[in-house]
C-alpha cells in the first residue's frame, strides 16, 4: 500500500498542539491500527497493556523493546496516521530508553510515552505501591536523553506522571509533570484510576500549561468528554477498547463453533472473508500489479476447448509438436504471458498430466464446441480469452488480443485459405489492409459458408473483455432450446457471435494477424506448419 510522505511525527505534535481536544484510538496489531484509521480517527495509540495481551502475555515488559518495535512496524507502516507508542518506562534506565527508541523510531512511530515508573513496569490499574515509581530527577534525565537521542525533530516524547496512581497526591504530580516538561518532554499524561475527573480536575486547576496534559480515561469513563474539552486537555487516549471488545467476539464465535460443530451459527454476524482482503489490501495489490507487473499481474483466465478426438480415440490437442503435446504449446504460451488460471474441457479423462484444470465432456461426440463452452460457463467473465485446443499460436497474438479495448475481439486472419475443413467466414465494416495500422475493424457478420463476402476466418481464439457481455454469454448458454437457446450439437460458435452482434450493444472486432502466426492443426502437413509457427 502507498503510504503518504507525511511527517506523522508533526501530525501528532499538531494533534496535541491544537487548541481544539485530540483523540487517539487503541490498536495492537495492522488489523486493527487499520480500523482506527478506517473509522476516522487521527492518530493510534500503540497500547503496552493491548500489545502485550494479544500476544497472550502479561504487561509486565515480557515482550522485549525489539518485539515491541517490531510490531509497531506492522501499524505504522499499514496507515497514514501517526501512532504513539506506550513505552512503559524505557524498558531501563537512559541507555535503554535510547537504544530502544532508535528502533521505534525507524519502525515508523510518530511519538512515545514513558512512564516514571521503575522497570520492569506492572500495570497501572494493578495494585501500586510509591515504591515503584521512579525517581524523578532520573526520569527527567530520562527524558532528556531520549529527547537529544530522536532523528526527527518533530518526533514526540511524552512524560506518563503516575503519582496519582502510586498515592502521592497532586503536589507530587504537580512537581514531576513541571520537571519532565523542564527535561523537554512534549506533553505530560497524567494518569488516574478513580472513577471520577477528581485527579485529573485537581492537576489543571494548578497546571500552568507549559506542556498540553494528556489523559487515559479508562476508569473515570463517565465524565462527559465535554468536561475534558473545558478543562483545556489536550488529547484523550481511548486505551483499550479495541482489545476488549474482541476478547467477547472471539468467545462468542469459538464457543459457537465448538458447541455446533458448524459454521451455521457464526457465518452471518462475522465479517466476510471480502472484508478481511480489502482491510488487508488486496485491491491496491491488483492495481499495482497492472502498474508494474503488467503481465504476471493479470487477471485474465482462459478456457481451452479441447473436446475433440481423432478416429484412434486420442484427443486431437494429445498430438506432439516438437515432443510436446499440442495443448501442453498453447498452456504453455498463456503461462509465459502470466495468465495462471486456465481451464481445458478435454474429452478424455485419461489425459496426461498438463498444467492447467481440466474438465470432462461426456457429450462432446455429439455435440459441438458451444457444449463444452456451456460446460465452462462459470469462467466466462470480464477478461477472459477462449480458444479451441486444436489451435497453435505465436504469444505476440495473445498480448495483443490482451489490450484490445472492445468488448469481444475474434482474432481473424485475412487468408479466407488458412482454415481447414470447417471455417467460420468474419465479414467486418471494411475490408482489412495489412499495409494500414489498423489491424481491429468492427465486426457485421459471421458465418460458416464458404460463399459468403468474407474479410477473413475466424481462427478459434477469442477474448472477451466487458463483464456484462461475460454475463450475456453465460445467460444464453444456459437457456433451453425452447427458449431460444442454443442447440449444441449443431449450433457453432459463429451463431453465438451472431446472437450477440444483434444485440447491437456491444463493440464486437476482428483482430486481424497474418496467416504464419498460427496454425489450424487437421491433417498432418498441420504439424509440419506448427512447427515452423513454434
Ligand atoms: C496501556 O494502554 O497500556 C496503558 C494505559 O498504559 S493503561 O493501561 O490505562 O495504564
Ligand atoms: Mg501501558
Amino acid at each position: 500500500m502507498e503510504i503518504k510522505v507525511t511527517d506523522k511525527c508533526t501530525m501528532l505534535r499538531n494533534m496535541i498542539y491544537s487548541k481544539d481536544l485530540g483523540f487517539i484510538m487503541e490498536a495492537h496489531d495492522g488489523l486493527s491500527a487499520k480500523i482506527v484509521e478506517q473509522t476516522g480517527f487521527k492518530g493510534i495509540w500503540a497500547s503496552g497493556l493491548s500489545m502485550s495481551a494479544s500476544h497472550g502475555v502479561r504487561d509486565n515488559n515480557e515482550l522485549s523493546f525489539k518485539e515491541v518495535a517490531d510490531h509497531c512496524y506492522y501499524m505504522a507502516s499499514r496507515v497514514n496516521i501517526p501512532v504513539l507508542l506506550d513505552m512503559d518506562t524505557g524498558y531501563g534506565d537512559f541507555n535503554t530508553a535510547r537504544t530502544a527508541l532508535r528502533m521505534i523510531e525507524s519502525a515508523g512511530v510518530a511519538g512515545v510515552c514513558v512512564e516514571d515508573k521503575k522497570f520492569p513496569k506492572t500495570n497501572s490499574f494493578l495494585e501500586k505501591k510509591a515504591s515503584s515509581l521512579a525517581d524523578p530527577e532520573e526520569f527527567a534525565l530520562k527524558i532528556k536523553c531520549m529527547k537529544e537521542s530522536v532523528m526527527n525533530p518533530n518526533f514526540v516524547i511524552i512524560a506518563r506522571v503516575e503519582a496519582y496512581i502510586a498515592g502521592l497526591g497532586g503536589k507530587e504530580a504537580l512537581k514531576r509533570a513541571q520537571m519532565y516538561a523542564d527535561a523537554g518532554a512534549d506533553a505530560v499524561l497524567i494518569h488516574s484510576k478513580k472513577s471520577t475527573s477528581e485527579d485529573i480536575d485537581d492537576f489543571m486547576s494548578n497546571w500552568d500549561n507549559r506542556v498540553p496534559v494528556v489523559i487515559v480515561p479508562t476508569k473515570y469513563y463517565t465524565v462527559p468528554t465535554d468536561h475534558f474539552r473545558e478543562l483545556g486537555i489536550g488529547l484523550v487516549i481511548w486505551a483499550n477498547h479495541n482489545l476488549r471488545s474482541i476478547i467477547p467476539a472471539m468467545r462468542l464465535t469459538s464457543e459457537s463453533i465448538f458447541k455446533l460443530e458448524s459454521l451455521m451459527g457464526v457465518e452471518d454476524r462475522i465479517a466476510t472473508v471480502s472484508e478481511v482482503f480489502s482491510i488487508q489490501g488486496n485491491n491496491e495489490l491488483e492495481e499495482d500489479e497492472k502498474k508494474y507487473q503488467p503481465e504476471s499481474g493479470r487477471k485474465s483466465n482462459v478456457i481451452i476447448l479441447a473436446a475433440s478426438n481423432l478416429p484412434d480415440g486420442t484427443m486431437k490437442t494429445e498430438l506432439k509438436i516438437s515432443g510436446k503435446m499440442l495443448i501442453e504449446h498453447q498452456i504453455s504460451t498463456y503461462k509465459e504471458m502470466g495468465i495462471r488460471d486456465i481451464l481445458a474441457v478435454v474429452s478424455n479423462s485419461s489425459i496426461p498430466n498438463i498444467d492447467a484444470y481440466c474438465r470432462v465432456s461426456s457429450t462432446f461426440e455429439n455435440t459441438k464446441e458451444l457444449d463444452s463452452l456451456k460446460l465452462s460457463s462459470d469462467m466466462i467473465k470480464e477478461d477472459t480469452i477462449i480458444s479451441y485446443g486444436d489451435l497453435i499460436f505465436k504469444k505476440h497474438i495473445i498480448r495483443d488480443l490482451l489490450e484490445s479495448e472492445a468488448d469481444l475481439t475474434l482474432v481473424v486472419d485475412p487468408d479466407l485459405n488458412s482454415g481447414g475443413d470447417y471455417n467460420e467466414y468474419v465479414k467486418t465494416s471494411e475490408r482489412y489492409d495489412k499495409f494500414s495500422n489498423n489491424d481491429r475493424l468492427k465486426i457485421l457478420d459471421i458465418h460458416s459458408h464458404s460463399d459468403m463476402d468474407a474479410d477473413g476466418i475466424f481462427t478459434g481464439v477469442m477474448y472477451i473483455k466487458n463483464k456484462e457481455l461475460a454475463e450475456v454469454i453465460k445467460d444464453v448458454l444456459d437457456y433451453e432450446i425452447s427458449e431460444g437457446g442454443f442447440d449444441t450439437r449443431k449450433d457453432r460458435m459463429a451463431d453465438l457471435i451472431n446472437h450477440l452482434l444483434k444485440l447491437e450493444k456491444y463493440r464486437i472486432e476482428a483482430m486481424f494477424i497474418t496467416p504464419d502466426s498460427w496454425v489450424d492443426i487437421n491433417e498432418v502437413k498441420d504439424i509440419v506448419k506448427a512447427n515452423e509457427v513454434k
